[in-house]
Order: structure tokens, then sequence, then C-alpha cells
């Protein structure tokens, strides 16, 4: 396994036009569906085009296209799962939640408009993306299941309950299962949504290997934590000369602090490598393995 993942490491999943496909339906769907108040469309733009890596996106095309390569109708829930994302990160900036100033390298929502409008942009968003799903082509029956799927990743039992369960535990030590929860929850449910719902784009997947797909996921959710943990610390390292842990979170858990440094890079690295096994029964798993690598290798 670790050949096929050398082989396969210097991969790009950043093809261009794919990006840019995404970005401009991004926008022509704000044209759509926010054209009432051009403040709140401008505050909704101004989060949800402003780059990020597109994560979400890219696990939709890359699991609807996991069967036919030339299957075009992942785009607009690709969009939708970036609407609910981005809405995520819009209040999750608030003074009310992480306090953040500084999102994607620019101020935040609140910062560049105000509270009130942030919190808008948010709601606006997160309802947005539903009625995209809801206004796709696909049949009747396959969008109610990728309603479902996004309701739930994203609600009271999904990334909602792992904000609350992280707010909980602000300034305190929490065990390694809990962590795991936390984090299946805020960051693993939308990931582990972008594929099923991407899976769903395509009309002949079978229940097998939608549960190979859940494995998938559900490993590089938790690969996307650790090594969201393992940049944090090194980057404190390299431009502040700070030891591991010194930051001003210091009382955060995190999966360096619960299993050292070294070793949460090899169990990223495990993950991803079961990511991909889990993926080889497709016929054109190539995507989801460089979206897998991605994880694994990201700088920032
Ligand atoms: C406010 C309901 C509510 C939920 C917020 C997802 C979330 C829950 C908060 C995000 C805060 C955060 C820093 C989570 C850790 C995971 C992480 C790094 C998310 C950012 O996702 P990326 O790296 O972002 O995919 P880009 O900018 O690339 O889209």
């Amino acid at each position: 396994m670790a050949g096929r993942i050398r082989r396969t490491m210097n991969n790009e999943i950043y093809d261009p036009s794919v990006l840019e496909s995404i970005e401009t339906r991004l926008s022509e769907l704000t044209d759509q569906y926010a054209k009432s108040s051009p403040e709140l469309k401008a505050a909704i733009n101004y989060s949800l085009l402003s780059g990020g890596k597109r994560l979400r996106a890219l696990l939709v095309k890359a699991a609807s296209q996991l069967i036919d390569p030339d299957n075009k109708n992942w785009i607009d829930c690709a969009c939708a799962l970036e609407m609910m994302h981005c809405y995520s990160l819009i209040h999750d900036d608030l003074p009310a939640m992480d306090d953040d100033n500084l999102r994607r390298g620019k101020p935040t929502n609140h910062i560049q408009f105000d509270e009130a409008t942030a919190i808008l942009a948010g709601d606006a968003l997160l309802t947005m993306a539903f009625e995209v799903i809801a206004n796709t082509s696909v049949n009747d029956s396959i969008k109610i299941k990728q309603i479902q799927i996004l309701a739930h990743a994203s609600g009271a039992n999904g990334m909602v309950a792992g904000q609350a369960i992280d707010l909980a535990s602000t300034n305190q030590e929490i065990d390694f299962e809990h962590l795991k929860t936390m984090h299946k929850l805020k960051t693993g449910a939308l990931i582990l949504a972008s594929v099923q719902i991407g899976a769903l784009c395509e009309p002949n997947i079978t229940p097998s290997q939608q549960s190979a797909l859940k494995q998938y996921a559900q490993n590089i959710g938790l690969g996307f934590q650790i090594i969201d943990d393992v940049l944090d610390v090194e980057s404190d390292t390299q431009t502040l000369g700070k030891p591991q842990g010194s930051d001003s979170e210091a009382n955060k858990s995190t999966y360096v602090k619960h299993l050292g440094l070294q070793t949460a890079k090899d169990t990223a690295l495990q993950l991803i490598e079961q990511a991909c096994e889990h993926i080889q029964i497709f016929e054109h798993p190539q995507m989801l393995n460089n979206i897998a690598l991605f994880v694994l290798n990201r700088k920032h």
C-alpha cells in the first residue's frame, strides 16, 4: 500500500478548470438565490467566494465519478456542500463562538461587515444549501436522500452537536474518545456527507460500494483533523520558535497532545492508507485517492 501511496503522491487534485467551474457555479447560484438584498448578497459572496481548498466540493465530484468519470450531475451538490461549510465557518468565527478576526487570510465576515450581517449571511447559506439540492434535476427520491444526509450531518446529531461539545469543553482537557467524537461530528460528518451525497449522483452505486465509501470518508475525516493539529504545532514551532503545546490554546485537547507529534503523523498516514484501500473496489478511484493524499500532505 505504501507503494501505491508513493506512486500517486504527486498527482494534482486541483485541476484548475474544475475549481473554476465550482467558483463560477457558486457565483451563479448566489445570483439566483440571493437577489433580494444586495447587502446580504455581498456578505454571502465575501465569504463564499473567498477561496478555500474546496475539499468538500471535490469529494462530491470524485464520489459521483467513481463508476462513470463523465458523470456531470455533481456540480450543484458540490456547491451546496461548500455553502453549508461556509455558513459553519462564518458562525464559528463570531464573537459568541471562536471570536476570530481572520479567515482564509482576510477579515472574518463579522469584522468586514457586522455581527448581525454575518449571522444572516450564515443563515442564508445554510438554507440555500438545501434549496440548491432540492432544485437539481436528479430524481426526487435521490434528492430526498441527499437532503436527509445533509440535514443529519449538519444538524444536532452532526456538525452543530460537534460545535456544542467543543464549546462545552473550552479550556478543558478531554479524553481521547471524547476528542474523536467531537471531531467526528464537527468536521467528519460533513466530509462523510460530501462523499455520500456525491455517490448518490451516480445512479448505479450499490450498498456495498456505499459502505466502502463510508469507511473511506471516516478515515479521511479523522486524518484531516489529526493533520490539522500537526500543522498547528508545526506552524507555531516554525514561525514563533515556540515549543509544542505552548500556543494560546494551551488547555485545548489535540491529537498531538494525546499521541505525540510523530505518532500523530504515523496515525494520519495509516488512516489515509486504509482510506485508499477501501476504494480500490471502484473502477475509477484515482480522484478520491488523490484527495486522501492531499489531506495527508496539505500544508495549510
Ligand atoms: C458554527 C454550527 C457551527 C459549526 C462550526 C466546522 C466548524 C463547526 C468549525 C470550523 C472551525 C475549525 C477550525 C474546524 C477545524 C477543521 C477545519 C480546519 C475546518 C476548516 O476547513 P477547511 O480547512 O477550510 O477545509 P477551507 O478554508 O479550505 O474551506
